[in-house]
This record gives structure tokens, C-alpha cells and sequence, in this order.
């Protein structure tokens, strides 16, 4: 763990209140610009920009800062549409500078390199969003984009039984479980997110349309648990504060369906009860899911601690976090990373089913 977050002398919350009065110090046009919910905010995020930082210095990896400097700034602009896009890109290069200047005093001298490598990084690339402004609709392009408007439509009116007889019918027409989930309810849900990202939908539909998918997926549980068992178990979770799960759900279920038994922990389960539950369970493959790449640090510290235990269980790592970083998990002791579950399933039956036949 780098300095700013394993010593406990230096105090993260000091050090963002020190960036947060120096930058309306520095730019009093500010405290016209933000009211208190604003001011709020932008303290929230100075908190969690030093943690997305610390997790790029941790890992020695550009593209987790990097990434998030892009999504910061949209968001921003997203949010502050009486700000024009200059005027949020000066406050973020101000902030970039402000932060780079606190940290160098409590870094170590390896670290303030890296941090200071990832910040200007990160001030060039909210320079160029800021001339391109990134507006690439991959919903847009999916093969299945009639159908998946007609299912974000079901949720954006709130019409949750639409929504549950839509997908229903798609099945007995002839869609699989795996394109309902992965090219369907997966393409929806990152839209959905992307809704929200744009200020199109507010929070309360994103949870709504998130728990209305998750109710949807339960419908295929009598065809899931109805497979030819193989003989062989995944045990499934996501790690530290990850809420994400519905991805690792849909991991669990499509093994399932493949004839796995599943043992799915569900969403942020302490380190040291996933090594109770592998032990008392002994899998044959453990999937570790992480959105939010803050979480990659807990997953790291399970995959070690996994490994010191000589558990002999395969190890997939994926998910939205490990997109966002250079391809961390190769520096991992894992087996594999995919971002797609049939992919996972496809690897297992190779590296594992067909090694127990033999
Ligand atoms: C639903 C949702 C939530 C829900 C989650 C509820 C739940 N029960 O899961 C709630 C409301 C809790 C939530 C909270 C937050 N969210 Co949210 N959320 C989403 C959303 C809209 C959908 C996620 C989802 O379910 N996708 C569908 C699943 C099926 O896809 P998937 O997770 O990618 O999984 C597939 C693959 O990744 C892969 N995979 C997944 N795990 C694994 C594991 C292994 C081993 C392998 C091999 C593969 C694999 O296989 C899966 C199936 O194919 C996303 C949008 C998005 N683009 O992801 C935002 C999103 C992830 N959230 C985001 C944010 C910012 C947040 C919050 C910080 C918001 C806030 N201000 O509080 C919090 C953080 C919470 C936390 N501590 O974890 C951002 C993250 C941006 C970033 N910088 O990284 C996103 C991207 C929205 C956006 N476009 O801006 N969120």
C-alpha cells in the first residue's frame, strides 16, 4: 500500500481540505460559481480523486488516473451546464496542479514521481476532451440495438411488468440465456449508466432500473438450476466495498446453466470470509469482480492471501475495474481475466473440466 493511505500520520482528509481552501484561494471566481452543494461535492471529490491517484501509484499503472480524469471531467460538464467546458477544464487543471503540489511533501520521492507523471497525464488528456469531447454511443452500435431500446424503454417508463414480458417473449422466440444476458441486460445496464453519466436520468431510475434487471434475471432460475451437473464448483463475489454485483451474478448463473454448481457470495465480502468460504467449499475455480478500480487494491491483497494458503483453485479476476488499467492482472498471480462470462465459461471447460477427465 503506497504511503498516503497505509501510514497513519498523514491524514487523507487534511490534505484534501489544505487543496480544497487553496483552490478558492487561488480562484475566488469560485465561490460565485459553487453554491454549498457544489462545495460539498467538490470536496467528496478531491477525496476520491487522491484515491483513484493512489491506486494508479500503487500499481504503477497511468490508465487507472487516466481514464477517471476523462469520466471526472465529462461528469463535470455534465453537471455544470451553466459552466462552459474551458471554464471546468481551468478548474481542473488547477486542481491537478494543487494536488500535485500537496502530495510531493507526503510521498515518498518514488512516489511523487509517479504521481507526477500521472497528473500531467491526466491534465493533457482533460485538455484534449476538452476540444473532442468524446461522444462514441457504443449502444448505438450493438447488433442487438432494437431490442435493447425497446427493454430501456420498458424501464424508463417504469413498467416493470412490460419490462419482465418483454424479455420473457425474447426467450421463447429463440434468444439465448447468454445474449439475454451479456448482449441485452449488460448492454442496457451500461447504458443506463451512461444515462445517468450525461444527466439524461437521475438516480432513483438507475436503482430502479437496476433492481427491475435483477428481479428480470431471476425468472431463468428454474431453466439455470435444471442443467446436467459436471462435477466441478466456481465460487463467485465481488471484494472490499464493491456494490457491483450484478455482473458477478451473471457469472454465477451462466456457470450454472453450464452445468457448475455455483457458490455465489454476492456483493463486498470481507477478504478473510471469501478464504473461509473457498476453504470450507473448495472450488475449482474463484472469480473475483471489481468495478470500481479503488477495489483493486482488496483484490490484489485476496489474491495473494489466496495464494499463500496454497489454495490450489484456478483464479479469474474481472470486470469493469481491470478494464480501466493497463492490463493489471497479468502482473497478477491469476489465471485468467476476461470481460465477458461465456468467454470465463469457454476458458474453464479447456483449463479445468477437460484436465479433471483426463
Ligand atoms: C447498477 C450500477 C450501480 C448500482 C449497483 C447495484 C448492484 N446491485 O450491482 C449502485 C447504485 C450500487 C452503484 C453505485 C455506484 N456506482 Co455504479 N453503476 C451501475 C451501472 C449502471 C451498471 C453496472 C452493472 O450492473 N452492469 C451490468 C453487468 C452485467 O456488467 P459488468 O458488471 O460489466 O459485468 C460483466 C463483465 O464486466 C464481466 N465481469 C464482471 N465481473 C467479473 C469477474 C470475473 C472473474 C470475470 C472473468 C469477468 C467479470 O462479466 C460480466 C458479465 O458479462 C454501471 C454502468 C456500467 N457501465 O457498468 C455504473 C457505474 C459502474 N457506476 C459508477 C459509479 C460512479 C458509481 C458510484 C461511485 C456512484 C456514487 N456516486 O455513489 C457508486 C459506487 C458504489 C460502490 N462502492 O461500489 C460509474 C463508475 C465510473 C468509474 N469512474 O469507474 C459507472 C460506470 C456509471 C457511469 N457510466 O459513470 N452503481
Amino acid at each position: 500500500m503506497s504511503l498516503l493511505m497505509s501510514d497513519p500520520s498523514i491524514k487523507v482528509t487534511k490534505i484534501a481540505r489544505k487543496i480544497y481552501d487553496r483552490q478558492f484561494e487561488i480562484d475566488p471566481k469560485l465561490d460565485v460559481e459553487y453554491d454549498d452543494n457544489r462545495k460539498k461535492l467538490m470536496y467528496d471529490d478531491i477525496l476520491i480523486n487522491i484515491g483513484y491517484l493512489d491506486t494508479a501509484i500503487q500499481f504503477d499503472d497511468a490508465k487507472i488516473f487516466g481514464d477517471y480524469a476523462i469520466w471526472i471531467y465529462q461528469l463535470l460538464c455534465n453537471i455544470m451546464k451553466d459552466l462552459d467546458r474551458d471554464r471546468i477544464k481551468e478548474q481542473m487543471i488547477m486542481h491537478y496542479q494543487i494536488l500535485n503540489d500537496s502530495l510531493s511533501d507526503v510521498l515518498s520521492e518514488e512516489e511523487a514521481k509517479k504521481a507526477d507523471i500521472f497528473i500531467k497525464n491526466a491534465i493533457e488528456l482533460t485538455k484534449k476532451e476538452a476540444i473532442e469531447f468524446n461522444v462514441l454511443n457504443e449502444f448505438e452500435l450493438s447488433n442487438y440495438v432494437d431490442v435493447n431500446k425497446k427493454y430501456l424503454d420498458y424501464l424508463l417508463k417504469n413498467d416493470s411488468n412490460g419490462a419482465y414480458k418483454f424479455i420473457e417473449n425474447l426467450f421463447k422466440i429463440g434468444y439465448t440465456l447468454e445474449e439475454i444476458y451479456i448482449d441485452i441486460l449488460q448492454e442496457v445496464m451500461n447504458e443506463v449508466g451512461d444515462l445517468w453519466h450525461r444527466q439524461e436520468i437521475t438516480v432513483d431510475k438507475e436503482h430502479y432500473c437496476t433492481s427491475t434487471t435483477k428481479v428480470i434475471l431471476s425468472q431463468f432460475y428454474p431453466l439455470i438450476f435444471s442443467s446436467t451437473k459436471k462435477n466441478a464448483k466456481i465460487l463467485i463475489c465481488t471484494v472490499g466495498s464493491e456494490l457491483h454485483e450484478m455482473g458477478a451474478r451473471m457469472i454465477s448463473d451462466i456457470f450454472e446453466f453450464h452445468g457448475w454448481d455455483s457458490i455465489y457470495l454476492g456483493a463486498a465480502v470481507p477478504n478473510q470470509f471469501v478464504l473461509k468460504a473457498i476453504e470450507e467449499n473448495k472450488p475449482d475455480l474463484i472469480a473475483l469482480s471489481v468495478t470500481m478500480p479503488q477495489q483493486l487494491v482488496i483484490c490484489h491483497e485476496l489474491v495473494n492471501l489466496i495464494k499463500e494458503k496454497n489454495i490450489s483453485a484456478k483464479i479469474a479476476v474481472g470486470g469493469r475495474g481491470f478494464l480501466s488499467t493497463d492490463k493489471l492482472w497479468e502482473k497478477w498471480v491469476v489465471d485468467i481475466s476476461t470481460d465477458n462470462a461465456l468467454e470465463l465459461v469457454k476458458w474453464a471447460e479447456t483449463n479445468i473440466l477437460e484436465k479433471m477427465e483426463k
